[in-house]
């Protein structure tokens, strides 16, 4: 990390002089001046979004850090998938890395960074197959972002559906397969977008790719302000505001008119069909699954291969707020917090519960913990999406707002939950239409306008029929339930909520298996210009990702930790006393005569069944020492092996 020099901060906020906000900030803002947009928090890499080309990528780059400890070289994207990588390789451990912040904070620009390193470093031996799963993994995430991706007015190319890739790797380290999982495609955008935004990529890319000839084909012309599904973000089309009242007024007309309520319901129905023509979001995920069959590890054998190790890679959507905020913002935040929790379990609790857990001494760290508000949303019975779907059974009868009033009923004394209704004096929410959720980032206000359509989520099975009776293979293949048998079909399908949640609490258990690696993405100003950090904005960001806990407990903590068996297995060629074999009692006090040999016992903690490093630069000195004698230990082998010793 020396190579940084001394102007350019702290490499790693562990080190500051002081662990406060100003302290903090000062540090991140000197960096991001210097083009070091990477900073450390032990091995938690924090990163601010430059919105411009630095040179810190590429083959160079990444042989810079190949095969490195962590700390020895500066912060960096590379060097946390080189530890991912090494740790699945060296212990055969499944990890994780786990990339958050919010929309347009640089999240899926460092997934991609972190794929192209892999791919960098793995296959020497040049593997054909090896090279096609590389290849595939690589081109995947440009296909997805065509039909995930879409402009919105937080960041030009919004993921719009989350995504965690797993890599599967074979004992010698290349990836032989992998496996992509995809989480609530925001599909309402095929429709809708809001003033200044578009529509996902795809379409544009047909109307302004295709040859002229490929588009008569498809009886389409090139100019997307001809179509209303691609025009009214470019706000050639301004939102006519009176569009929900006049609906309301349409429907009350109806009813005052005597249309029965059966009927009604049929008209809105079919509305809401034709809403959810979009196919789209079947396309989308026959899009994936295509990607997934040609990502299938291909003729391994467990007995034979030994199993396969996996790094999950982790790139969802951030925490949103916008001027309307509906179901899917709810759904994405509820995802934030669901990471968020996992954060605080994995990183700040596991840790002081493991100090405790050790014998060794620990000085408690305060922290907010969302746990509550995780509760508020997935509660069963009580929680907003349990009442959701409470709603959604009821056959039609309850209304978004009836579904609002029950919400207010059941946590009016809630800390994280309010609405106008509980709040009058409060006129940035509206009567009867919002609720708003204090959020671990930040407050947003939700309306409840369409929630219970949009977690029903139906599509009718004529339709559906319809669609797998057609003679596109293409189009038959993403329609496989529309040959269910009509017992199937009367099942009441799952909800969209519901769904959305039992998918989170898989991914949370799933990574929470993995060891983790943390990448906390920054967004530096909301104008998407370079060279700009907004104090206040980036304060707040620190404030909520719990960057400022997360040095005090790393502080009060220690660099690594590891079993006493592991680290002598590792280190133990570094000293007399340990090599090959010690006689000292235990672990505990062979891992003591080997310290105290480097002169290190001052850095480190003997806990109970483990060894606590305080500093990075210990681990170094000792990889160093092991280093420096392998090659003199392989030479002494052979000419044992040889018999020449
Ligand atoms: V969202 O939750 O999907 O809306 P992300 O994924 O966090 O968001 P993204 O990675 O798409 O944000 O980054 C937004 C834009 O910032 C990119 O399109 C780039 O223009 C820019 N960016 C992000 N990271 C880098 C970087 N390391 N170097 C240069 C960057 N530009
Ligand atoms: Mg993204």
């Amino acid at each position: 990390m020396d190579e940084e020099g001394p102007d350019c901060g702290k490499a790693d906020f562990v080190l500051l002089d002081q662990v406060t906000m100003e302290d903090f900030m000062e540090n991140l803002k000197l960096r991001f001046e210097k083009g070091r947009i990477y900073t450390y928090i032990g091995e938690v890499l924090v990163s601010v979004n430059p919105y411009q080309e630095l040179p810190l990528y590429g083959p160079e780059a990444i042989a810079k850090y190949q095969g490195r400890e962590l700390y020895e070289r500066p912060p960096h994207l590379y060097a946390v998938a080189n530890a991912a990588y090494r740790a699945m390789k060296r212990r055969s451990r499944d990890t994780c890395i786990v990339i958050s912040g919010e929309s347009g904070a640089g999240k899926t620009e460092a997934s991609k960074h972190i794929m192209q390193y892999i791919a960098a470093v793995t296959n020497p031996s040049q593997r054909a197959e090896v090279e096609r799963v590389k290849d595939v993994l690589l081109k995947s995430t440009c296909v997805l972002e065509a039909f995930g991706n879409a402009r919105t007015n937080r960041n030009n190319n919004s993921s719009r559906f989350g995504k965690y890739m797993d890599i599967n790797f074979d004992f010698k380290g290349d990836p032989v397969g992998g496996h992509i999982h995809s989480y609530l495609l925001e599909k309402s955008r095929v429709l809708k977008q809001h003033v200044g935004e578009r529509n996902f990529h795809a379409f544009y890319q047909v109307l302004r790719g295709c040859e002229d000839s490929q588009l008569e084909d498809l009886h389409l012309q090139r100019n997307p302000a001809l179509y209303s599904f691609t025009r009214q973000g470019a706000g050639l089309n301004p939102l006519d505001s009176d569009e929900r009242s006049h609906h309301q007024a349409v429907m009350e007309a109806m009813r005052v008119i005597g249309f029965s309520p059966e009927e009604v319901d049929s008209v809105r129905r079919i509305l809401a069909a034709i809403l959810h023509l979009a196919v789209y979001q079947r396309l989308f995920e026959w899009v994936v699954n295509r990607i997934n069959c040609v990502m299938e590890p291909r003729g391994r054998d467990p007995r034979r291969d030994g199993k396969d190790t996996v790094i999950g890679v982790l790139d969802i959507y951030g925490f949103e707020v916008f001027p309307v905020n509906s179901f899917e913002q709810f759904c994405i935040n509820y995802c934030n917090e669901k990471l968020q929790q996992l954060f605080i379990q994995l990183i700040l609790k596991q840790e002081q519960e493991e100090y405790e857990r050790e014998g060794i001494a620990w000085q408690s760290v305060d922290y907010f913990n969302n746990a509550t508000i995780v509760d508020l949303v997935e509660r069963p019975h009580r929680g907003v999406l349990a009442m959701l779907d409470e709603a959604c059974s009821a056959a039609g009868t309850i209304t978004d707002r009836i579904f609002l009033q029950s919400l207010d009923t059941h946590h009016r004394h809630h800390a994280h939950y309010t609405s106008r209704q509980l709040c009058p004096t409060d006129k940035t929410m509206e009567f009867g239409r919002d609720f708003r959720i204090k959020h671990y980032a930040g407050d947003v206000t939700y309306s409840v306008e369409g929630f219970i359509d949009k977690n029903r989520d139906h599509l009718f099975q004529d339709f559906k029929r319809l669609l797998y009776n057609s003679s596109d293979p293409t189009l038959r293949a993403m329609w496989p339930d529309g040959q269910q048998d009509i017992t199937e079909v009367t099942k009441r399908p799952l909800t969209a909520g519901t769904l959305f949640k039992n998918s989170m609490v898989a991914l949370v258990e799933n990574l929470a298996s993995k060891e983790p690696f943390y990448v906390r993405c920054i967004k530096p100003n909301e104008d998407k210009v370079a060279a700009k950090l907004d104090e206040g904005h980036c304060r707040h960001q620190v404030e909520y990702l719990g960057l400022l806990e997360n040095v005090r407990v790393r502080r009060a903590g220690f660099a690594s930790r590891q079993p006493y068996p592991r680290f002598l297995l590792r280190y133990k060629m570094t000293c007399e006393y340990t090599w090959p074999n010690h006689l000292l009692g235990s672990d505990r006090a062979a891992a003591s005569a080997l310290l105290e040999q480097h002169g290190l016992q001052g850095d480190v903690a003997f806990g109970h069944t483990k060894l606590f490093i305080r500093s990075p630069q210990t681990l170094v000195t000792l990889e160093q020492s092991r280093a420096r004698l392998i090659p003199i230990i392989v030479l002494l082998l052979q000419k044992a092996w040889r018999g020449t010793l």
